[in-house]
């Protein structure tokens, strides 16, 4: 399996979070996708590419245009106030306010075009949210010149941003970017199957009402957990886009067998729907030893996920979303992509 990854996501980094009453240094790390590299290697799971640089026309047909716009921009209105550190919004449009102007100020703007204060912005963000989106381009690009799979070891993730929104360390929605590009280029049909232990919110949000992208995204109840506003099993789509949106929220605790429940049923409604190709959205912060989540699974559960996926039969994209244990997230992770190649 070919793998894509860019070494421009280094640049986003000491960027700062807000966690239980206190500004600390963000989990979402650079090293990260080095120890999943590192872990490719080790394994000899394939190449390691660079991405090629691509147009954000694909991104504005899952985006908003002012927010495609807005991104590039707020480093520069930051330091142009004098100010430093990380840019993070702390004011937002939630009921009784409007959310239909955007203000002029960064302060402002900020708010406007993000759902909580976890994707903050240093100088090198921009250029990492640009080179994360040409990775998951390209490697849509591996599958849709007929590979089984490829994986776009993207940094940062994506599953959290929505059409006009940033918020849980995401910015661009990668994998609903590489989702329309393989739409836009032969599949009549797309899934994506997001097992990050997080609600992909932006992803559901993105095609909610459209019939041509089924969304399946297992992932802690909201009513515990992150992202708390969306991810409940009542959401089932809208319009045409009825029935095509699919989540599975399960308790703190959840073990593999029980996790397992849910990926089986999501696999048969998934072949259901017959798709061209498969997105997966990884994310290994299911894992039991992850610093922020409290799901059970073991290192040996991961690659029976990716041959879960493989059994599928059908052409598949894997997408790096989250996962924290830094020095685990390489061996399970590939333990995904290798389960997928044994099977
Ligand atoms: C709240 C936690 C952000 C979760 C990010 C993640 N600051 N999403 O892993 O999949
Ligand atoms: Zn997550």
């Amino acid at each position: 399996m070919k793998t894509v990854f860019s070494p421009r996501h280094l640049g986003h980094s000491s960027q700062l979070e807000l966690v239980a009453g206190a500004i600390v240094p963000g989990f979402e790390l650079p090293s990260r996708p080095k120890f999943v590299a590192e872990r490719i290697q080790a394994v000899e799971l394939g190449p390691i590419l660079e991405p090629d640089v691509h147009e954000l026309s694909t991104a504005a047909k899952v985006h908003r245009q002012d927010y495609l716009d807005f991104l590039p921009t707020v480093w520069d209105r930051w330091t142009a106030e004098g100010r430093s550190g990380t840019a993070l919004p702390f004011t937002w449009p939630t009921r009784g306010l409007r959310g239909d102007v955007p203000p002029a100020f960064i302060d402002g703007l900020l708010g406007y075009y993000s759902f909580d204060a976890g994707a903050g912005f240093v100088e090198g963000t921009w250029d990492a949210i640009k080179s994360s989106h040409d990775v998951a381009l390209t490697a849509a690009g591996i599958v849709q010149a007929g590979e089984r799979s490829a994986f776009a070891l993207c940094r940062p993730p994506g599953h959290h941003a929505g059409a006009a929104f940033a918020g849980g360390y995401c910015y661009i929605n990668n994998a609903a970017v590489a989702a329309q590009w393989l739409r836009d280029n032969g599949a009549k049909r797309v899934s994506i199957l997001d097992v990050d232990y997080h609600h992909g919110n932006g992803t559901q949000e993105i095609f909610y009402s459209r019939a041509d992208v089924q969304v399946l995204n297992l992932h802690a109840d909201p009513m515990q957990e992150y992202p708390y506003f969306l991810g409940h099993a009542d959401e089932r789509g809208s319009g045409e886009g009825e029935g095509f949106n699919l989540n599975y929220p399960m308790p703190f605790g959840t073990n593999w067998a029980e996790w397992s429940m849910s990926l089986e049923d999501a696999c048969s409604r998934l072949k259901a729907y017959a798709p061209d190709v498969v997105v997966v959205s990884l994310g290994v912060d299911t894992f039991e030893k992850d610093p922020i989540s409290k799901f059970k699974l073991k290192t040996e559960d991961f690659p029976k996920i990716g041959a879960r996926i493989a059994a599928l039969g059908l052409p598949t994209l894997f997408v790096m979303e989250g996962g924290y244990a830094v020095e685990e997230i390489g061996v399970n992770a590939v333990g995904v992509l290798a389960g997928f190649e044994g099977a």
